[in-house]
């Protein structure tokens, strides 16, 4: 209702968010300051329209949405929105919304940082030398390359093509997979495994949850063989990490980059343990200015919303209510 003073909770302290909503006029409930969070959210749940979610704050699913008889729409911070119910939400008429476009440039140059260290030792050759060994023990090893290499994109949404972009600007060969041929000039594999033969690394930027858990499978990795390079920029679930493990353990394939994991924060020891693979805390947005961007849009779709102006970027699993 415009102009009514709208009742949001949120699961976990977001600084920008927390103040921008409350300087719209909005009446925040910090349900992670509650001494007992689960009686706090009893108390305030049937007054509140409105969920500012974060991941890593907890999913918001059915069961939780379904304790707010009022709620009409979840902002929900980060483009992936596999934490939250979204099949839920529309189904029950609440919107929701992630934070697209924002975020785009900057996970394509964390993509592209990643592939260039894996690809080409970089992580390895500065430990090298800060370990003293330059002097002791001569240059850095040489590494494989970009060069002779094509990349295979796994998902060719907004990011997947501001990726492809600058492996065009440096002449790297791009082909893909996504389910629909997307409008990009690059050749289109509907099938990965086909892809995964043709390819010399994959670079994986698809959307997780279910539709796609485990697509990186042992067979995918099979198929691009032991000079195969794998990135994933994407969410862990896509890439079976079990399978990622003995294939890296056994040379079936040559290396890795990753900016997620299975189970984050935590990292396989597996993983830990191996010089050759690249291991990035899951910071493809996060720079100051991106993750500012990202924290403007959760709170501005909701004040939109309140407003009377409908959400800013619903997905699309729900219903627009302008
Ligand atoms: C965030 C992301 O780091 O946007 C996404 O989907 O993975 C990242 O930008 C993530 O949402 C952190 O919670």
């Amino acid at each position: 209702m415009p102009g009514d003073k709208a009742d949001v909770v949120m699961f976990g302290p977001k600084p920008i968010i927390e103040e921008a909503l409350t300087k719209a006029g909005l009446n925040l409930h910090k349900a992670w300051a509650a001494p007992d969070q689960d009686a706090f959210i009893a108390s305030i749940a049937p007054k509140v329209r409105a969920i500012a979610a974060v991941a890593g704050h907890g999913p918001v699913d059915g069961a939780l949405m379904a304790r707010f008889p009022r709620l009409e729409i979840v902002s929900s911070f980060g483009v992936g929105y596999d934490h939250i119910d979204a099949k839920w939400a529309g189904a029950h008429g609440v919107i929701v919304t992630n934070t697209p476009d924002v975020l785009n440039e900057e996970v394509a140059d964390t993509a592209l940082g990643l592939l260039l260290a894996t690809v080409r030792h970089l992580p390895q050759a500065e430990r090298y030398l800060r370990a003293g060994n330059w002097p002791k023990h001569g240059d850095y090893q040489l590494t494989p390359s970009l060069r002779d290499r094509t990349v295979g994109i796994v998902g060719m949404g907004r990011i997947g093509k501001a990726i492809a972009r600058r492996l065009d600007a440096m002449k790297v060969p791009v082909v893909y997979h996504s389910r629909r041929p997307a409008d990009v000039p690059y050749r289109h594999y509907p099938d990965l495994i086909e892809m995964a033969r043709a390819a010399d690394v994959l670079l994986v930027i698809t959307p997780g949850g279910a539709a796609t858990r485990n697509l990186i499978n042992a067979e995918v990795l099979g198929a691009l063989g032991p000079e195969g390079i794998l990135i994933n920029m994407a969410r862990g679930s896509v890439v079976d990490e079990p399978a990622l493990i003995e294939a890296l353990q056994n040379k079936k394939i040559l290396s890795a980059g990753l900016d997620v994991f299975a189970n984050e924060p935590k990292v396989p020891q597996e993983l830990m343990e191996m010089e050759h693979v690249v291991l990035l805390p899951h910071v493809g947005s996060a720079s100051h200015a991106t993750r500012r961007a990202m924290d403007e849009l959760v709170a501005n779709n909701i004040i939109s919303w309140f407003a009377g102006k409908g959400p800013l970027t619903p997905v699309p699993e729900t219903p627009v209510r302008k």
